[in-house]
């Protein structure tokens, strides 16, 4: 923050005011946001920081500290500015005028310390940060879950990808020492205490530090396969909204009229709605074994029905089954980044030391480890 503070004042002068917000973990429950089932996130101790003032111009001027690139940008323009990162920030521009407020034009410098392309949603972090800090600078009064939806429209409209609600969300409501068991379909979410060390568990990230295929276009090809599988099944059952409201009946009367290819991503996504819901239910209970293997399934299901694993994820994946770690799977969307791991708290030390050196010896490059840190959502820091 201080260095924001202090790169803020040498481009823009006075101060302005300071939010941030973070990137999420998701224990499980991966691509079933889209699909109207269940997720649950937390939101991490890592995020985006950004100061802004309102500078009575017709532009808006923002500076990336990270990546030392500044871009520019009129609220009224139609066109998304060139830099990638800036469409985030414009998008939700946009996005909030087109929910019928007006805005101003601003100053602004940010940083953040979310891992990029490592599945921790640093984009919906800078999203979240820009949707939450507009909405309280000029008392817009949009709700909470309809600053998640604006960080979630910039996405569809001026990234590309057709995402769900949950990285959004979690940003928005997070809550330290809670994941958050959210209903895509109705919206209804509530709060769930997480604290793994309790039963003896501690939580980590294992990032491959790769990032295979790009954002975007494996990742919304997905969607429409499950898309075109809930329309062949609603000719008969037009109840079914999402792929969540399926019978594993329905699935498999449509086998004749879609592509193997849809079939076993429909499968994956249906059955990841189970699996969620029955880890849910044994970690309420205690059971972190059981919501463990839960999170094997999903791995598998990932990696051999969805296919957005990767060669570095399965091995990482591999070596966690090794050194006996209780839960481990692909984490986020996929194609790269981590695996979240539940480990025994008297296998910790073990696990890291070796997925390290076996990732280092395997792929010639080193793997980083994150610790999991459940914290607050979007706020106001000064
Ligand atoms: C990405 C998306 F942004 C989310 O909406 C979600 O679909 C996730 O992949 C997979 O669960 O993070």
């Amino acid at each position: 923050m201080e260095n924001i503070r202090k790169i803020f004042a040498e481009k823009f002068g006075s101060p302005g005011s300071v939010y941030a917000s973070p990137g999420r973990i998701n224990i499980i429950g991966e691509h079933t946001d889209y699909n109207g089932g269940f997720v649950l996130p937390g939101a991490v101790d890592k995020g985006m920081v950004a100061e802004i003032k309102f500078n009575g111009l017709e532009k808006c001027r923002v500076y990336s500290i990270d990546l030392n690139e500044y871009s520019e940008f009129g609220l009224e323009e139609q066109d998304a500015p060139k830099e990638h990162w800036a469409k985030y920030i414009f998008g939700v521009c946009r996005e909030i005028i087109k929910r019928g407020k007006s805005i101003k034009c601003f100053d602004s410098a940010f940083a953040g310390d979310v891992p990029l392309g490592a599945g921790m949603s640093s984009s919906a972090a800078l999203e979240s940060t820009y949707a939450f800090a507009l909405n309280d600078m000029l008392d817009l009064g949009f709700e909470k879950m309809e600053l998640a939806k604006i960080g979630q429209a910039t996405e569809h409209n001026y990234v590309g990808v057709k995402c769900g609600i949950m990285d959004q969300f979690a940003s928005i409501h997070g809550k330290a020492g809670h994941l958050m068991r959210l209903d895509c379909k109705s919206g209804e979410f509530e709060y769930v205490p997480f604290d793994p060390e309790a039963h003896g568990y501690k939580v980590c990230l294992v990032d491959t530090c790769v990032k295979h295929a790009l954002v975007g276009s494996p990742y919304n090809r997905r969607r429409e396969s499950c898309e075109r599988v809930v329309k062949a099944i609603q000719a008969k059952h037009p109840e079914v909204e999402f792929m969540r409201d399926a019978e594993y009946e329905w699935i498999d009367e449509v086998i004749g009229q879609v592509t193997t290819e849809d079939y076993i991503r429909a499968l994956y996504a249906r059955q990841e709605v189970d699996r969620l819901l029955e880890a849910c239910t044994a970690m309420e209970k205690g059971d972190y074994e059981l919501a463990g293997r839960r999170m094997y399934g999903t791995h598998i299901g990932m990696q051999v029905l969805y296919e957005v694993s990767c060669e570095e994820l399965d091995f990482v994946n591999e070596v966690a089954k090794e050194c006996g770690v209780t839960g481990s799977r692909v984490m986020g969307g996929g194609f790269g980044g981590c695996t979240i791991n539940i480990v025994p708290v008297d296998k910790y030390d073990n696990f890291i030391s070796t997925v390290q050196a076996k990732y280092r010896e395997k792929f010639g490059i080193n793997c980083k480890i994150y610790p999991v840190v459940i914290s607050d959502g979007a706020r106001k820091l000064a």
